[in-house]
């Protein structure tokens, strides 16, 4: 089915995204957060055109989405990829910056809840991250739970990521994405993936298989009038899998370093992600890369079929 592409909203898409969408094919939106805050240069170049490239080769249209001095754009060029890679200081887009970041006409990176807002104004069914943000292990005396979760209650894309950031408190967030009526799907497995780690102890709420089935729920969804995100759990390849006894070690080091130096709000995720890449020497960053590539194959082949249906 041909989408009508929003002329009135204030977006620039990429040519080819804008043809893709205009002849019903199949487009994956990408964040880019992780871009610029949660990768180091110049693996978050490296990191972004990869994924790109898996969408691409599993037969499906890539579009970074960023807000670019103050135009959202929708499919980033090699140039723009390259220039918001090495640009310091850009802002960390949720919803409620979005709008700010445009009027004045900055530079910023959206995170899943942005770019899940801008992937349904622009007609984009999937869409493919690393991990989710959700509530933190600190929630009690810091009350800091992602916006991720609020926008997958309320926003209508598929988000395919390696379930949530292992540096949360998993059982505390996937409780609150079931008060919120979000499915959460283990993509084959029985119990959920925790983002370094193939595994959880969490058993998984609804398991699905094939990408036929995600297809047929989603349209089931539609013909009941369900509105909302849904989040597809992947878990990883296992040659690339952190044990989650060796992760859990560091998390707990990075926890420590975070609280001792006073870091708050949206600096959170991004310092205990780098804290993670120094203990362990790179393999945190080597798996991030695995991860949200092995996403980006699993978001496309699912955007094809959903594409695929009348
Ligand atoms: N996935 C990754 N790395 C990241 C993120 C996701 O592999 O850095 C980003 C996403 O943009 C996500 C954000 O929305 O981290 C969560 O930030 P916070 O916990 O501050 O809501
Ligand atoms: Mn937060």
């Amino acid at each position: 089915m041909s989408a009508q592409i929003p002329e009135d909203l204030p977006f620039d898409f990429d040519t080819d995204v804008r043809q893709q969408l205009l002849n019903g094919g199949a487009v994956v939106a990408l964040e880019s957060t992780i871009i610029t805050h949660g990768m180091p240069w110049p693996e978050n170049l490296e990191t972004a055109r990869a994924v790109e490239d898996e969408v691409r080769k599993a037969g499906a249209m890539p579009a970074t989405i960023a807000v670019l001095d103050g135009k959202v754009r929708i499919g980033l060029s090699d140039q723009q990829l390259q220039k918001l890679s090495q640009t310091p200081d850009v802002d960390k887009l949720s919803r409620a910056d979005l709008a700010a970041c445009i009027i004045k006409k900055r530079t910023g990176s959206t995170t899943v809840a942005a770019t899940m807002l801008i992937a349904e104004l622009a007609g984009i069914k999937v869409f493919a991250t690393g991990g989710i943000g959700g509530v933190h292990v600190d929630v009690n005396s810091s009350f800091d739970v992602s916006t991720d979760l609020t926008e997958l209650a309320r926003t209508s894309v598929v988000v395919v990521c390696a379930g949530a950031k292992a540096i949360l408190d998993l059982p505390k967030t996937f409780e609150r994405l079931e008060t919120y009526g979000v499915p959460v799907i283990g993509w084959c497995c029985d119990h959920l993936p925790a983002f370094w780690s193939r595994e959880s102890t969490i058993k998984t709420p609804i398991r699905l298989d094939k990408e036929s089935e995600l297809a047929d729920f989603l349209a089931m969804r539609d013909r009941l009038g369900i509105k909302g995100g849904m989040l597809v759990c992947n878990p990883l390849p296992e040659n690339d899998e952190i044990s989650q006894q060796h992760m859990q070690k560091m998390i707990d080091g990075a926890l420590r370093s975070a609280q001792q130096a006073g870091v708050s709000g949206k600096a959170v995720t991004p310092y205990l992600l780098s804290k993670l890449f120094d203990l362990s020497e790179g393999e945190t960053l080597r798996c991030n890369i695995a991860l949200i590539r092995n996403n980006a194959r699993l978001a496309a082949r699912l955007a094809g079929e959903i594409a695929s249906r009348p």
